[in-house]
């Protein structure tokens, strides 16, 4: 029993010296989802952080033809937990959307999330 306990303290502790790392800026979600399947017509991705981060590279890149897609506009010059990047609308097929940035702490971190776009477009909204 005492054996147990020692072990669990030794964990908790462990633990707690890697909760900085926590700490650090990462990508917590995006739209389209990781692996997710949109309607066709999509013309923005967005990248949200847990910490401001200032993405310094964004590409969307086309699975089979490798084709790059064309940004519209600018990477936002400023540190935000949110980034949405304007596309020319996604002709349907399997994208993968690869980024790169700095945190507010300095520290650079990438990432990527893939997602495919259907070749139905999204209902329209019902009037209002
Ligand atoms: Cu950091």
């Amino acid at each position: 029993m005492r054996s147990i306990i020692f072990a669990v303290v030794t964990l908790l502790f462990v633990a707690a010296g890697s909760m900085p790392a926590l700490s650090h800026a990462m990508m917590t979600t995006s739209i389209p989802k990781d692996g997710a399947t949109v309607a066709a017509g999509l013309s923005a991705i967005e990248m949200d952080f847990s910490r401001p981060v200032r993405l310094t590279v964004v590409g969307v890149v086309r699975a089979g033809d490798q084709k790059a897609m064309a940004l519209v506009g600018e990477l936002p010059s400023t540190f935000a937990k949110s980034a949405t990047l304007k596309l020319d609308p996604l002709p349907a097929g399997s994208y993968k959307a690869s980024w790169a940035g700095v945190a507010a702490d300095g520290h650079v971190l990438s990432g990527s999330f893939a997602f495919s776009v259907g070749e139905t477009p999204a209902a329209p909204k019902p009037a209002q």
